[in-house]
């Protein structure tokens, strides 16, 4: 007997929306919800992988998410393009508005895509990446719920805030990056304490503000931001951009909303995108060969582009299908026969 099972992503899709549509969300919904999942554990990004289903059935048990949510599109001729979730799952909304954003950002030179009442629990990576087959380049970012103590504090305040960035490459995958804003995504915390594992030093702080490597302790107490006072900014400047700028919630106005941090947080996302040719136009467009010559420079030295690791992983799951642990298939199973009774 084999304690792994290999699905190709069409098949892994199917079963992922089945149990969404099987716990009452809605078709509109359902689809979107499925494909970031699957395309996580494709990409061997396990943080953002079918690890998430039970969170995102626990968050529409608890009535924080709204399961019937029909997202709703507003434009004008401005560069901003504002797609309404209420109260939904963000990567609907971001599927509608994606087109749109890409269709203005063409014909200005860049444009914003502001998402409202949302519900987010995704990677930004499958956004910003959608956006430079366009052409494209883009920045997405969103506050989350308050997990992350800023430098120099000791208490959670800010979310973990992720910032992801997408630049068109001809003849190759295009060179993206996703990050948490603290240390690590809280998911990779939550699966520390799954696997029993110790977190790495500095990477948290226990409920007093002590330093540990306990991942409970550190659910418990807060997440640190990446790269000192440098990635405190940026998180902060998240929440400025992503949240007060865009009438929605702050991180700390998130976890007050939800009460719990074992759901999807609410909140807005914002994403812009560049047109590299309108803005090189004086210059006769964009050279993009330039960028290749950057890139070969980092891979010359033997280091690696972010996102290779991930496209790597993708080109094996797409060749040989997506292989999960028994443990990973006794959830799917036990989730898509119990719907919303599965979960606590
Ligand atoms: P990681 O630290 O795992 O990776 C961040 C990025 O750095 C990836 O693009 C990765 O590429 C790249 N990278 C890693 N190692 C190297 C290296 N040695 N050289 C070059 N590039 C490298 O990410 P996090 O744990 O911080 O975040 C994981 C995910 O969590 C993100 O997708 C983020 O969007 C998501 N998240 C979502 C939140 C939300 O509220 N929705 C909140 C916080 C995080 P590669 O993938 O190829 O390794
Ligand atoms: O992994 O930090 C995280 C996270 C928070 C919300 C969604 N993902």
């Amino acid at each position: 007997m084999t304690d792994t099972t290999t699905l190709t992503p069409a098949a892994l899709l199917q079963l992922v929306e089945g149990i969404f549509l099987n716990a009452g969300l809605a078709p509109v919904q359902a689809g979107p919800v499925a494909r970031v999942i699957v395309a996580g554990e494709r990409d061997a990004c396990k943080s953002h992988g079918v690890y998430r289903i039970e969170g995102c059935l626990r968050t529409m048990k608890q009535g924080k998410v709204n399961p019937d949510a029909q997202p709703e599109l507003t434009q004008d001729e401005s560069a901003i393009v504002r797609v309404d979730a209420k109260g939904g799952f963000a990567n609907a909304a971001f599927e509608m508005g994606a087109p749109v954003l890409a269709e203005r950002a063409k014909a200005l030179g860049l444009a914003a895509l502001v998402i409202n009442d949302c519900t987010h629990f995704s990677a930004l990576w499958p956004e910003v990446e959608a956006l430079t087959a366009y052409g494209l380049a883009a920045i997405a970012m969103c506050p989350s719920y308050a997990t992350v103590a800023p430098t120099g504090g000791t208490k959670a305040l800010m979310g973990t805030n992720p910032l992801g960035f997408g630049w068109p490459r001809k003849g190759h995958p295009p060179y993206v990056f996703d990050f948490a804003t603290s240390v690590a995504a809280r998911g990779e915390v939550e699966l520390h304490r799954i696997a029993g594992k110790p977190l790495p030093e500095g990477w948290a702080v226990d409920a007093n503000g002590a330093p540990t490597v306990d991942p409970t302790a550190a659910l418990a107490g807060a997440m640190l931001p990446f790269g000192g006072h440098k990635g405190s900014a940026i998180s902060m400047m998240i929440e400025l951009l992503a949240g007060v700028m865009i009438g929605d919630m702050t991180s700390p106005e998130a976890l007050e909303f939800l009460g719990a941090t074992n759901i999807a947080p609410r909140h807005g996302e914002l994403i812009i995108a560049f047109s590299p040719d309108r803005f090189a136009a004086t210059k006769g467009g964009v050279d993009l060969s330039r960028a290749e010559a950057l890139f070969d420079a980092v891979l010359g030295q033997g280091a690696r582009l972010p996102s290779q690791r991930r496209f790597a992983a993708r080109a094996i799951s797409d060749a040989e299908g997506i292989t999960l642990t028994a443990d990973e298939m006794a959830i799917l199973d036990r989730l898509q026969k119990g719907g919303l009774a599965a979960v606590s």
